[in-house]
């Protein structure tokens, strides 16, 4: 049998169970870029757009079959019973993007941030359509929850790109990120907003990876240059639903930076803080100090998680 010897390629893009991949030093915005098409060998594995992977290739190069990770220092995934869902590997934080108008979903956005939390992924939030100005107040109002929560929340609109310019820019430069966020928010106004060949290099990525038919409804990284430095920027499909089936009830409560000053100080030690007698989260909530729907919301996902365990598939 003839030897082949493993190559290092750079996932850059995911449709179903086929990968576009580029060697290391090359660029998405490269002037033409020697895209890898890429099948994972044996049995189905995860791999994720911002993988590092080890694998065979052909001789010329275009085609490959993956055989393993070479190097995946995080993974960002959502999951709904035994279907995990890759969102990307390797990235430094994640935006989330919300906007004034359609409205966003608390329910997502808090399950997003848990999910970043549990990954030790830095996270921010991206108010967009910020120019909706009729809608703005209610949307501010909404977000100054996660704001008094430590998280980073930024304003902007896509329709007016020097807005990007005071705060999204320099939080992206220098660093890869994934975008995610509810369809409508404007994501894809953003990407376009602030990588110019964005739509070009899509419609590329999306004729090599799924041989013609256009659809953007994949994972894909973009090379750019933001602030003058080299950064990335990881598209993700639009989700309405946000599956967490992997966490445990203690990855969740350590999750919400609200309940962590009380954690340990229930007077039960195992206290699930949903009904027990002097539980110091209930107690907190009685007293105004968690808010009451982010309560609520901790018990939806105990709920699911309970229904995970006990479900038959
Ligand atoms: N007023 C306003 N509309 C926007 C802005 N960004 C996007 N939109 C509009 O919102 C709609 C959805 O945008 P799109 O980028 O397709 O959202 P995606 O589904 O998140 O990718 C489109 O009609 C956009 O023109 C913005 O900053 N302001
Ligand atoms: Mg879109
Ligand atoms: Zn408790």
């Amino acid at each position: 049998m003839s030897k082949t010897h493993s190559t290092i390629v750079h996932i850059i893009a995911n449709y179903g169970h086929q990968f576009l991949g580029l060697l290391k030093g090359a660029r998405t915005d490269d002037a033409q870029p020697q895209w890898i098409q890429l099948v994972a060998r044996g049995k189905r594995q995860g791999y994720a757009v911002g993988d590092w992977v080890k694998a065979s290739l052909s001789q010329d190069q275009t085609q490959g079959a993956i055989e393993g990770i070479h190097l995946r220092e995080n993974l960002f995934y959502r999951s709904e019973f035994n279907k995990q869902k890759n969102l990307a590997s390797n990235i430094d934080q994640v935006a989330i993007i919300c906007a004034t108008e359609p409205s966003f979903a608390d329910e997502l956005l808090g399950r997003a941030l848990i999910c970043a939390h549990v990954a030790e992924i830095e996270v921010l939030i991206v108010l967009n359509k910020a120019d909706v100005s009729e809608l703005l107040p209610l949307a501010r109002e909404r977000l100054r929850l996660y704001a008094k929560l430590g998280y980073r929340v930024i304003e902007v609109s896509a329709n007016q790109p020097d807005s990007l310019n005071s705060e999204l820019i320099p939080a992206l430069k220098g660093k890869t990120t994934l975008l995610m966020g509810q369809s409508g928010m404007g994501k894809s106004s953003l990407i376009n907003a602030l990588i110019p060949d964005a739509n070009l290099r899509t419609r590329e990525i999306s004729s090599v990876l799924n041989s013609g038919k256009h659809t953007t409804t994949f994972s894909r990284l973009f090379d750019c240059d933001l602030g003058g430095q080299a950064s990335q920027i990881i598209d993700s499909p639009g989700f309405e639903q946000f599956g967490m089936a992997q966490f445990s009830v203690s990855q969740i409560q350590h999750a919400m930076p609200e309940f962590v000053p009380y954690l340990g100080t229930c007077k039960f030690h195992n206290c699930t803080h949903v009904h027990e007698p002097a539980c110091a989260i209930l107690d907190a909530v009685a007293r105004g100090e968690i808010v009451e729907f982010r309560h609520e919301f901790y018990l939806r996902l105990l709920q699911q998680l309970d229904y995970y365990e006990h479900a038959q598939y």
